[in-house]
């Protein structure tokens, strides 16, 4: 079973979805987490062991290289692939209740902003990283994190920005959460979006990267 455990860690992080899968050229023909998703299974692994001992192992590696620039957008989209793969297989049982998520998380890009490639990523990373991820798209305004704030009171916000002209509405969102929850944790991120703008706006983490957020996230669960 370790062995499994392992070799699905590993196709998650090279992005091997499944036997057909042509990339990466060098485990061509080889079984991707589809296969290894349902051995593991039918052996009777746990969901929770499979997220803990190969999806999360596999998401903190790729994490780790994309902060490093080993790997590029393409190949981070890719495990992310190979991962919510595994996860389709999961899910049903998660659902079932034998949840071990770390917590919830709330990501929408800020109103008036229509970038989701960044956003997108984060999202996945830390859904990868055992995290129930609450996605709210672009575009979104303080109204729709305080709805869904309501909906989820124990979650984490995260906010991304892409234009220089949308940091002030992220300013502006960031102020309406926390007159109304004062002790609810944000941590935001983007391009234009820097430590010196989180501590002005009071945010309460600024992250560059998305393994940023997921240590956020796990330091404060931990
Ligand atoms: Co736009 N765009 N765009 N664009 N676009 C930029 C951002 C720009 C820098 C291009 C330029 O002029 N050089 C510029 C902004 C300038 C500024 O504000 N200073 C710009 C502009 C001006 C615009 C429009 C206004 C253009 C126009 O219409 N005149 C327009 C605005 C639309 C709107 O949002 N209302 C616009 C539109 C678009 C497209 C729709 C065409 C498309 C978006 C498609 C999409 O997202 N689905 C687009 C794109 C693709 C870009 C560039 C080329 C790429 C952005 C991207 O996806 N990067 C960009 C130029 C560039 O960056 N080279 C540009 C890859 C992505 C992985 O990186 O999003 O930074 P990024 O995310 C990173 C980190 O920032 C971080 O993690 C990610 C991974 O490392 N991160 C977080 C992100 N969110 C985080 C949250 C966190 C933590 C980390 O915590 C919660």
């Amino acid at each position: 079973m370790e062995e499994l455990y392992q070799k699905l860690a590993e196709c998650v992080e090279s992005g091997k979805i499944n036997k057909a899968a042509p990339f990466p050229p060098n485990m061509k023909g080889q079984n991707g987490s589809e296969e290894i998703t349902k051995q593991l299974l039918e052996a009777g692994a746990e969901a929770g062991e499979v997220l803990e001992k190969s999806l999360i192992v596999g998401m903190s590696a790729i994490g780790v290289k994309f902060r490093e620039n080993k790997v590029f957008v393409p190949q981070v989209l890719m495990a992310a692939k190979a991962m919510s793969t595994s996860m389709e297989q999961l899910k049903p049982l998660f659902a079932a209740g034998i949840n071990t998520r770390k917590g919830v998380f709330v990501i929408g890009t800020v109103e008036g902003d229509l970038h989701d490639i960044g956003k997108n990523l984060v999202a996945m990373m830390v859904e990868g990283n055992g995290y129930e991820v609450i996605d709210l798209g672009t575009d979104v305004k303080a109204e729709a994190f305080i709805e869904q704030l309501e909906k989820t009171p124990d979650c984490t916000l995260g906010m991304s920005a892409l234009l220089t002209t949308t940091m002030v509405n992220m300013e502006k969102i960031v102020k309406e959460v926390k007159a109304k929850y004062p002790e609810q944790k944000i941590c935001i991120g983007g391009a234009p979006v820097n430590q010196d703008f989180c501590d002005k706006i009071g945010a309460d983490s600024y992250n560059p990267d998305p393994q940023g957020v997921v240590e956020f996230l796990d330091n404060m669960a931990s």
